[in-house]
């Protein structure tokens, strides 16, 4: 693949969680029903709680992803603990596991343990996986690695079996879309395929969610029945499988894949920054509209701070 495109690729999928993230933040936690009453399709930004354009958890702990990545040169649980940790804004509403794990190790617990008992065994929230973005690009050329890093990732909050897992959905599907060529049609079964013979997924919540989404695909459902069937909650079985759904789906645009994951209602910040990461990955950040991409908050860590993070995560490859 050409340098350019591959650059624009990096770029696209934290940009991509951004526009997400943002687009989302406003009807956070509305049902399908009432978003489309009240919006029909959700195509600008809202006045949202921090103002229009601006990020919510997923975004801050995503540049918290791709900031350690970038000056470390690759993984270190403790280097990524600690920047979540200086980056942690309450306002941006985080969930209460990740925001007990950061605590933990605020309070001295290793990054390692810190999530072993929240929730019991450790959280299956999506909060891993809504982030994972920069380590599918930073290992998108070592499946192997990226699955192993994507897991390790998720420890330092989201422990449980399921939580690492999901993390490791995501990160891929990012990673396989960095390697396919926008220009060629992308095959939704072929995609699918590689997910499950790739990661461990087998009679897991995830190869049953797999499997479901091949079905909706090929019968072209309604939203409501794709959310009722895939789910749309804050649980990350619930939801990663929704966002490769609805990029599958909308695979030939960007926009399109994004307001559609938002449209299914339930936790549409996150719907709307794991799709974008994804379509974002894959498409690239020339396929992001500009209309978004102006409205979106650019002080302190803003747009132009993702792009740069961006930019340098591909330079490290
Ligand atoms: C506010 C039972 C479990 C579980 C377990 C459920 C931000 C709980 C972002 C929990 C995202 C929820 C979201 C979220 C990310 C998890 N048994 N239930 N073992 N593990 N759950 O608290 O960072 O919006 O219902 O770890 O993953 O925008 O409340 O937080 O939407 O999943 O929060 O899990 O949340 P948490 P998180
Ligand atoms: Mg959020
Ligand atoms: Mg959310």
């Amino acid at each position: 693949m050409q340098k350019k495109l591959l650059k624009e690729k990096f770029i696209g999928a934290l940009v991509g969680t951004f526009v997400g993230d943002a687009l989302g933040m406003a009807v956070e936690g509305y049902s399908l029903e009432r978003i489309k009453a009240d919006y029909g399709q959700i195509d600008h930004m809202l006045e949202a709680r921090l103002g229009s354009g601006t990020y919510t958890d997923d975004t801050e702990m995503m540049i918290g992803v791709a900031e350690s990545l970038a000056s470390v040169g690759g993984f270190d649980g403790e280097d990524m603990a600690n920047r979540f940790i200086d980056n942690f804004n309450l306002d941006r509403g985080y969930g209460g596991g990740t925001i007990q794990a950061l605590n933990n190790i605020k309070a001295g617990t290793s990054w390692q343990e810190a999530g072993k008992h929240i929730f019991g065994n450790g959280s299956f929230g999506n909060g891993s996986a809504m982030r994972v973005a920069p380590i599918g690009l930073y290992y998108y050329d070592k499946y192997e690695e990226l699955k192993a890093k994507a897991k390790k990732s998720s420890l330092i909050t989201h422990a449980h079996p399921l939580g690492k897992l999901g993390a490791a959905l995501q990160a891929l599907v990012v990673g396989y879309v960095i390697n396919q060529d926008p220009r060629q049609n992308l095959s939704q079964g072929d995609c699918l395929k590689f997910l499950a013979n790739t990661l461990e997924i087998e009679d897991t919540e995830f190869s049953h969610k797999l499997k479901i989404t091949k079905e909706l695909l090929a019968n072209k459902p309604k939203p409501e029945e794709v959310a009722r069937k895939l789910g749309n909650d804050t649980r990350v079985f619930s939801s990663v499988p929704t966002a490769i759904y609805s990029f599958l789906a909308n695979v030939n645009s960007f926009s399109e894949a994004v307001m559609y994951a938002i449209t299914l209602g339930g936790d549409t910040d996150t719907l709307g920054a794991m799709t974008g990461a994804i379509a974002g990955a894959y498409h690239g950040l020339n396929a992001i509209p500009q209309k978004w991409l102006k409205s979106l908050e650019n002080k302190e860590k803003g747009l132009d701070y993702v792009i740069e993070l961006g930019e340098k995560l591909f330079e490290l490859k």
